[in-house]
């Protein structure tokens, strides 16, 4: 049985995206009070909308849409048929909470599937989860996922490394699932307890966050895993699972038969051409509980045009390469901690953690404080020198000074959650 419409056409993609933008549009419309009255002061009528092409004068939702409908934003269903709601903390105001119908969740378990068909998983396959259950979608949507594929689930969440480390080698443990953080941590536990050959972990799916070419390999080194995949997702799109990648690692395969991505300019709010970086958009085409009408994530990616080598009908998007509200601004430079990223991996001798601080220093000027781990095995010796380099490049590609510290491999902390590498404190302490 498998999970993926092999024979999806263009064409067919079109007909069911067309549909499901006219019915998302109807349902939220009739639904929804906050979408009515949206659509209505942009003067659209669900009728307006007949082709794709009209995709664009749908006005956009954004993430303070669904805090000033809080505690149920976006809702477009009866009460009576909502089963289920999940949030997630969101940075900063109140939580984002989404619900779902019966129909939602089996939707949600769908497409989950198709991922760990993707990542070529059999029904002998055990999956472990690493990831939080409860509010937060992650340990529910690898779990009905896993279910629904019909591969052995052992859905631990967060737990303890001693505990991970047990069940994974007891239970024979074939796929581990977790954040990128939790992978890296996971990873070097099982370095340092000496488990490699007791475990047969062949495969790791891990997203929840930004993570970088180093410390993919990093854990892929420690594990010695055969693959790594990239799964992506959100509160608002169900969760995780809106896609991953194949075992050629060349994008994130998405599902345009559920939903419609548009990348746009989050300046010009305008479509940008094929192929280039931009805000991702989404709007669902058969959600019933929370549906999204050009919800913009503020994650920045792009769409691979052409068909994979793989041969799975469905699009491509790129790896999340950031967002664009983890911009910050320093001595009046644009920087993403992506960029700072970028650089790291490139330098050698430096492991895949570090942080950034932001103070406020006592002659009026701003630093920028990074605190960069040593890579493992690396002498201390050499600290001064690659301190001198990781500034210097900071300073060659992002044209900004900093002040570099490297400090001791496994320092830094590890989280099973989503690691924070930022931290601004120039509104509060000054520092000499
Ligand atoms: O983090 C869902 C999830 C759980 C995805 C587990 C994958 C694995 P939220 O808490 O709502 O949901 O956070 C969603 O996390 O907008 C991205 O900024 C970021 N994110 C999620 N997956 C990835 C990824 C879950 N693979 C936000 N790469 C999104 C980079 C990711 N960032």
């Amino acid at each position: 049985m498998s999970f993926i419409p092999h024979d999806l056409t263009a064409d067919k993609l079109i007909k069911i995206q067309t549909d499901g933008l006219k019915w998302t549009v109807s349902h939220a419309y009739a639904g929804s009070l906050f979408y009515r009255s949206k659509l209505d002061a942009a003067g659209i009528r669900p009728d307006d909308i007949r082709s794709l092409e009209d995709l664009g004068q749908l006005p956009f939702t954004d993430k303070e849409d669904l805090q000033s409908g809080y505690p149920f934003p976006l809702r477009s269903v009866d009460f009576n048929d909502i089963i289920r709601v999940h949030a997630s903390s969101g940075t900063t105001g109140k939580r984002k909470v989404l619900c779902y119908t019966q129909k939602d969740i089996d939707v949600w378990a769908d497409m989950f599937a198709r991922c760990y068909e993707i990542a070529g998983l059999t029904r002998e396959d055990r999956v472990q989860i690493a990831v939080g259950y409860g509010l937060w979608t992650a340990g529910a949507g690898f779990q009905a996922g896993s279910e629904r594929f019909g591969a052995i689930t052992i859905p631990l969440g967060p737990a303890n490394a001693d505990m991970h480390c047990e069940m994974m080698a007891d239970m024979g443990t074939t796929v581990f699932c977790a954040t990128a953080s939790m992978a890296l941590l996971m990873a070097e536990e099982i370095h340092k307890r000496d488990l490699l050959s007791k475990i047969k972990v062949k495969k790791i799916i891990l997203g929840a966050e930004r993570h970088s070419d180093a410390m993919r390999m990093r854990i892929r080194e420690l594990m010695g895993v055969e693959h790594i995949f990239d799964i992506y997702g959100l509160t608002e799109v169900y969760g995780p699972g809106t896609g991953l990648d194949c075992v050629h690692h060349r994008g994130i395969h998405y599902w345009a038969d559920r939903f419609i991505f548009e990348i746009i300019d989050p300046f010009t709010l305008k479509p940008v051409p094929p192929g280039k970086e931009g805000e991702l958009v989404v709007t669902t085409l058969c959600k019933e509980g929370s549906p999204l009408i050009r919800y913009r994530t503020h994650d920045v990616t792009r769409i691979f045009e052409g068909p994979c080598e793989c041969g799975v009908p469905f699009p491509r998007h790129d790896r999340i390469l950031g967002r664009t509200d983890d911009m910050f601004i320093y001595r009046a430079v644009n920087i993403f901690p992506s960029q700072i990223d970028h650089i790291l991996s490139r330098i050698d001798g430096i492991g895949s953690e570090f942080q950034i601080h932001l103070k406020h220093h006592e002659d009026g000027r701003d630093m920028m404080l990074l605190m960069v781990e040593r890579k493992s095995g690396v002498s201390q010796a050499d600290d001064s020198k690659l301190a001198e380099q990781v500034a210097t490049e900071i300073r060659r590609k992002i044209l900004v000074r900093s002040i570099v510290e490297i400090v001791d491999y496994g320092s830094l902390p590890r989280t099973e959650r989503k690691s924070k590498r930022v931290f601004d404190s120039r509104n509060g302490e000054t520092v000499k």
